[in-house]
């Protein structure tokens, strides 16, 4: 008589969960990359997949190339080594064709693809009501953060204002505005493969959206002083209902604080601007 097992949920779901964690720290070992838990992320990371796969396939091209000449044609008994410097015209326009067709498959593929991005995805600016949208204001050293509150307008009383720290709903669209106070700085978020210079009296912008909850750095990708490495933000992704209850505490005790005297805290701008 055949006797069936099955793994209890109390085994099996343990070892889905190490297993899940396995392959993701696996993948994550192997390409160097952190956790991509955008909704774009995996493009970027598809074009650097491709770029390897390209540059190593040429890679062993040429070493086969260079493997097969240096052997077959090598002085031997008998036999004296065929080779000539390549300074003939049929040389030269054999070395300009292959450049011309590696330059054009590789970096021409490259190319359209990122136009193709950009223009589908990164530069998509999302329209949809529920878009969560974020003034910051980099400065050295660290990220200043400002939500319109509930009359929805930025730089009023109502305001929420954070340092360092970004609070966002999961699978919502957050639309990011940068400006810096000083210097050029560069808003990075490794794990959504997406980073902005945020630069003075010049406003530029981002937009991300997140797949998964938790919390997630910020750094700063663009050297801006000696203090560089102390722009660590941290950006957290909770879920819709933590979001509002989040903005509702945050609204309280951002309007308790606000001071009309303390005018470096008035950096916002109008949206629209
Ligand atoms: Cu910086």
């Amino acid at each position: 008589m055949k006797v069936q097992r099955r793994l209890s949920p109390a085994v099996a779901a343990p070892a889905v969960a190490l297993l899940s964690w396995s392959t993701r720290a696996g993948a994550e070992l192997l390409s160097g990359r952190p956790e991509d838990v955008s909704l774009d992320g995996h493009l970027g990371d598809r074009l650097f997949d491709l770029t390897t796969v390209m540059v190593g396939g040429l890679f062993l091209l040429m070493v086969t190339v260079l493997l097969v000449v240096a052997i077959f044609h090598r002085d031997r008994p008998g036999r004296a080594a065929w080779y000539f410097h390549g300074r003939g015209k049929r040389s030269l326009l054999v070395t300009a064709a292959f450049c011309g067709t590696v330059f054009l498959s590789v970096d021409g593929t490259l190319l359209v693809n990122s136009f193709e991005d950009l223009n589908e995805h990164f530069w998509k600016w999302p329209t949809d009501a529920r878009t969560v949208k974020v003034e910051v204001a980099a400065q050295q050293w660290g990220w200043n953060f400002r939500y319109a509150g509930p009359d929805g307008k930025f730089n009023t009383d109502d305001d929420i204002l954070t340092f360092n720290e970004m609070t966002v709903p999961v699978d919502t669209p957050v639309f990011v505005k940068l400006k810096s106070k000083d210097v050029i700085h560069s808003f990075y978020l490794p794990n959504f493969r997406i980073k902005q210079d945020a630069i003075p009296n010049a406003l530029t912008q981002m937009w991300f959206q997140a797949k998964k909850t938790g919390d997630f750095e910020i750094g700063c990708a663009q050297h801006c002083g000696v203090n560089h490495y102390k722009m660590r933000g941290l950006l957290h992704v909770v879920s819709p209902r933590d979001f509002t209850d989040w903005q509702k505490v945050e609204t309280a005790d951002s309007s308790r604080r606000y001071d009309t005297a303390d005018t470096t805290a008035h950096w916002g701008w109008d949206w629209e601007s």
